[in-house]
């Protein structure tokens, strides 16, 4: 029997995304990997395998320590914006010039929209946001490198520490992203989910949704996870070769067979 190499898989994608009426996009960690920034579970290069998430990522440990939270945040933005987006990001944008695609992200590095994606819901917040832990108001920091500044930052409305406007463990989603998600989620035919481990909850819960429904859908991590077994497509790839994999294979005449 032939043996179905990864490239064979990408066909088959770009044939299932060009002509589904609705594509939703999952996106975790692993997209960025290849930016130079660290997934969380990962066993030897992973960012809970060299810092514990009960001190870096709960409300508790802000509290305790924001000092050191607020370090490890700053340290954060500077890879980010050191690596930015790579070729995984960018081939989702290009997909995304060739048919409507909406991307739901438990990402907070802000990179699907500095590759020009434009339909992106943040379920886990963003990096470069700040929000006032007194008054909540909230504002933007630029995507660049941050400074060595070690000082706490300050609400400029009412001198209130800020905090990364993201969301820590026991902490609720943001509702109308989650809600969001639910509904792209119910509308679509064919989800792709990229570079999650599938272990965070409630985002795990959107993917075994959707294995469990009638979408078609297509995983793209060079590692098993959970549903790698249950999903109709697995690509055992990284996502900047598979999602440039996808595009190459792009249908022709996507438009009109998708009308026939
Ligand atoms: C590649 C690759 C390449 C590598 N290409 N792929 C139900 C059951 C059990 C527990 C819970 C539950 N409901 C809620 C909970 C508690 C908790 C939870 O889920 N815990 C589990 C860990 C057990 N959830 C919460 O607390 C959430 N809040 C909530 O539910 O509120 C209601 C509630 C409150 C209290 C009690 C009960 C309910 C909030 C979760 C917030 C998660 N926050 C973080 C930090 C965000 C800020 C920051 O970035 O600093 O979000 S944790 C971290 O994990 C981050 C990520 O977004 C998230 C997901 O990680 P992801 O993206 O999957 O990354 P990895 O590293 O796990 O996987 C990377 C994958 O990429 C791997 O598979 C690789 O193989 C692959 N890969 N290179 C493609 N090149
Ligand atoms: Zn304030």
């Amino acid at each position: 029997m032939d043996t179905v190499t990864a490239d064979d898989l990408c066909a088959d994608a770009a044939r299932a995304l060009a002509h589904a009426d609705n594509v939703l996009v999952l996106t975790g960690a692993g997209i960025s990997a290849e930016s130079g920034i660290p997934t969380f579970r990962e066993a030897q290069t992973g960012l809970w395998a060299q810092f514990s998430p009960q001190d870096l990522a709960t409300p508790a440990a802000f509290a305790r320590n924001p000092e050191r939270v607020w370090g490890w945040y700053r340290w954060r933005r500077t890879l980010i914006g050191r690596g930015g987006v790579n070729p995984g990001h960018r081939a989702l944008a290009a997909i995304e010039a060739r048919r409507p695609i909406s991307i739901v992200t438990q990402n907070v590095d802000g990179l699907h929209a500095a590759a020009g994606s434009t339909d992106i819901t943040e379920l886990h917040g963003n990096i470069w946001i700040e929000r006032c832990t007194g008054c909540a108001a909230e504002s933007s920091q630029p995507v660049a490198p941050a400074d060595n500044d070690a000082s706490l930052p300050c609400c400029p409305a009412c001198g209130a520490m800020t905090r990364p406007a993201v969301v820590w463990f026991g902490e609720m989603l943001p509702t109308v992203a989650l809600e969001r998600a639910q509904e792209l989620l119910a509308a679509a035919n064919c989800v792709l989910v990229v570079g999650t481990s599938n272990q965070v909850y409630p985002a795990a819960a959107l993917v075994e949704q959707a294995v469990q429904g009638p979408a078609t859908v297509i995983e793209i991590n060079p590692e098993e996870t959970a549903v790698s077994r249950s999903v109709d497509m697995h690509i055992a790839a990284t996502a900047s070769r598979a999602l440039p994999g996808i595009l190459a294979h792009w249908p022709h005449d996507a438009a009109a067979l998708a009308r026939r």
